[in-house]
């Protein structure tokens, strides 16, 4: 498929932006009832021409004041603006308002379009070129050709289909990552299609068949089928317009405002911190302001609050044509990435005061009215424009990490909340491994801090425990989880034991030990230990108490216990309910009970009497024993008797 740009009109009410389009395309981009009575555009309008093989994708937004919103869920993708300006009215307020826009939307490149040169003479358009040339001076339309066109008469057209073609074919290419991303600005219901919605993809790639979710609201959707201008395409890819045929929704599902996207990227959010701009005929911007807050095509009441820089006293503000760090608390879940430019609205009289650049959609609830947490965002702050992107998702990853802690920082979150593009992931993770900025555990990260600390912990730990418990062969792996790392995240725990298992300092079984400790028994101790074992060796299937076996061999209670659980846990011995038995006595039963099958065929059964006679024991004895026999599968109990397995 060509090349596709996306190209968005821009300017005052009745400034002629959709005869514009229609005279370049063919198209009227008013499509509604209501625009063709009233002669003004009130949503958005697409429409799409071919220009020398390079496909241009027209966004036709409204020019009046009430209906900014829809223009801003227009101009979030695309890649190049057409400010209208009529030559006969000149620079008008939504000329001023819909520029700023996208000078803070940072939309790469634009030209500027004087329509209705058919109405003026040579002066009057020679003092709205000027008037557009203050306008723009220093801002990203400084050096944009300003054409005189008309669509009336047909004048300047051409130069204008050239214009766009140069403008255009300088606009880089969007990269795609394999994050895909469509806020969607507009769903209908076509007939034997069903839900259908539209809009420019911002990153990534959708495909036939793919599963995606629509959210905020996480509802699961499936495409089932793809259009890119008008052409049904198995794929559509970023920086095109498309429509998506989407299966299992209902059109009331869905709105504008959501966004199609990969399901397990991102994350819904309320807070944001974010760097902000206020314009410079706009007033001051208000410590805890409400707002509209407008990022792709959703818009979102909320408050600002200012992180900072305070330069005065009184009541913190950022003034006109300055900027400033704030956190955003929004009224509704948003779905953001860090890099998001978005725009601000006063909530009333609505109009555009400011804008700015997402720089942690989730960042910690932690106070910001303090030194730190102007340090933080100035850490996390970046210039895309400028700043080499990696060395800024480095940093942030940085910050991110050290302040997930013992929690870490799951890879998942690096591509909404660093804005790590899927692809880049490995390689950045590779850089903050190097650089000492990570440690990676199973799919999170952790500040390698985090693991020394916890490293010297165990090791402490276990240096205690031996000295107090020497016969012990160690801490039980969770205890030693929960008492070092309860809150932590657990595959960072076990990152570090394997590490310290690898280096030989410890070694792990169901029990943490040193790898350098050895259970070392007293004289005293050894002495108990091969006496009780005798005892229990002799007294087979019908073990005395352990007391009794102390008293005779005249071993002191607490060494008997000591021994008595160290020759458990080296299972030597083994408990059944209350009694305990030498291991080969059991092991002895089990052979030999497993022996009456081979003798007396296939239907070896035995019950409790026969039991107790073979083995010479009481029911006492029976009793877990036939039990532990069925635990071991030896046995099966049906009903009075066993059938031997
Ligand atoms: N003489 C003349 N009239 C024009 C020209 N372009 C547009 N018009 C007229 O100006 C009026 C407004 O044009 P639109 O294209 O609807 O203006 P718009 O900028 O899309 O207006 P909104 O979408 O409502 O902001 C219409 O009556 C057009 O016929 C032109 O080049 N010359
Ligand atoms: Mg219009």
């Amino acid at each position: 498929m060509s090349r596709s740009i996306v190209v968005g009109t821009a300017g005052h009410i009745d400034h002629g932006k959709s005869a514009l389009v229609k005279a370049l395309t063919g198209t009227d981009p008013d499509r509604l009832k209501e625009e063709k009575a009233r002669g003004i555009t009130i949503d958005l309008g697409f429409a799409h021409q071919d220009i020398d093989g390079v496909n241009f994708a027209f966004v036709d937004v409204p020019g009046h004041e009430r209906f900014v919103k829809n223009m801003l869920a227009g101009v979030g993708g695309i890649d190049l603006v057409i400010l209208v300006v009529a030559a006969d009215e000149s620079v008008m307020p939504q000329t001023r308002e819909h520029f700023e826009i996208c000078r803070l939307l940072r939309v790469p490149a634009g030209l500027v379009a004087l329509t209705k040169s058919d109405l003026v003479d040579g002066d009057t358009l020679e003092v709205a070129r000027l008037e557009v040339r203050e306008l723009v001076t220093g801002s990203f339309l400084e050096d944009a050709p300003i054409v005189p066109v008309s669509a009336r008469t047909g004048a300047g057209l051409d130069t204008l289909r050239t214009t766009l073609f140069e403008v255009g074919h300088r606009t880089v290419d969007r990269g795609i990552a394999s994050v895909s991303r469509l806020p969607i600005d507009r769903v209908f219901s076509m007939k034997g299609f069903g839900t259908v919605v539209t809009g420019t993809l911002v990153s990534g790639r959708i495909r036939t068949d793919e599963e995606m979710i629509a959210a905020p609201g996480g509802r699961r959707v499936k495409v089932r089928g793809v259009q890119v201008h008008g052409q049904r395409q198995d794929h559509a890819s970023a920086g095109q317009r498309a429509a998506i045929n989407l299966a299992g929704v209902e059109v009331s599902d869905i709105q504008r405002g959501q966004a199609l996207v990969t399901p397990g990227t991102f994350e819904e959010t309320r807070v944001v911190d974010a760097s902000v701009e206020v314009i410079s005929d706009a007033r001051p911007l208000k410590h805890g302001a409400r707002v509209r807050f407008h990022q792709g095509t959703a818009e979102i009441l909320g408050r600002v609050v200012l992180i900072g820089p305070f330069p005065g006293r009184e009541i913190p503000a950022i003034p006109p044509g300055s900027r400033a760090f704030v956190r955003l608390r929004l009224e509704k879940p948003a779905l953001l990435a860090r890099g998001d430019r978005y725009i601000l609205r006063a909530y009333s009289p609505s109009v555009t005061i400011a804008g700015g650049l997402i720089l942690d959609p989730h960042p910690p609830r932690t106070a910001i009215r303090n030194k730190e947490a102007l340090d933080r965002v100035t850490d996390l702050h970046f210039d895309p424009a400028v700043d080499d992107r990696s060395a800024s998702e480095l940093r942030a990853a940085a910050v991110m990490i050290r302040e997930a802690g013992q929690a870490a920082l799951p890879l998942s979150a690096m591509v909404a909340r660093v804005g790590i593009d899927p692809q880049a992931l490995s390689a950045r993770v590779h850089a903050l491994v190097t650089a000492g900025t990570a440690v990676t555990a199973a799919d999170v990260l952790v500040s390698p801090a985090i693991a020394t600390r916890l490293k010297d912990a165990i090791v402490v730990a276990l240096t205690l425990h031996h000295r107090a418990q020497p016969l012990s062969e160690g801490i039980p792996r969770e205890e030693l989880r929960e008492q070092l790392f309860g809150r932590g995240h657990p595959a960072v725990f076990e990152r570090v034991l394997a590490d310290l298992a690898n280096a030989h300092v410890i070694s792990v079984r169901e029990r943490v030990a040193l790898a350098s400790h050895r259970v070392e028994l007293s004289p005293e101790e050894d002495r108990a230990r091969a006496a009780i074992e005798r005892a229990y060796r002799e007294a087979g299937l019908k073990p005395p108490d352990a007391a009794s076996i102390a008293a005779e061999a005249g071993i002191s209670p607490s060494v008997a216990d000591r021994v008595m659980k160290l020759l458990q846990r080296q299972k030597v011995l083994v408990r059944l309910d209350a009694l305990v038995f030498h291991d080969d006595a059991l092991r002895r039963l089990k052979s030999d009970v497993a022996g009456l099958k081979t003798s007396a065929g296939a239907a070896a059964r035995i019950d409790v009497a026969t039991f107790k006679e073979r083995f010479g024991v009481s029911r006492k004895f029976a009793i877990p024993l036939l039990e532990y026999l069925d635990r071991e599968r030896v046995t099966r109990r049906m009903g009075d008797t066993r059938v031997v397995l």
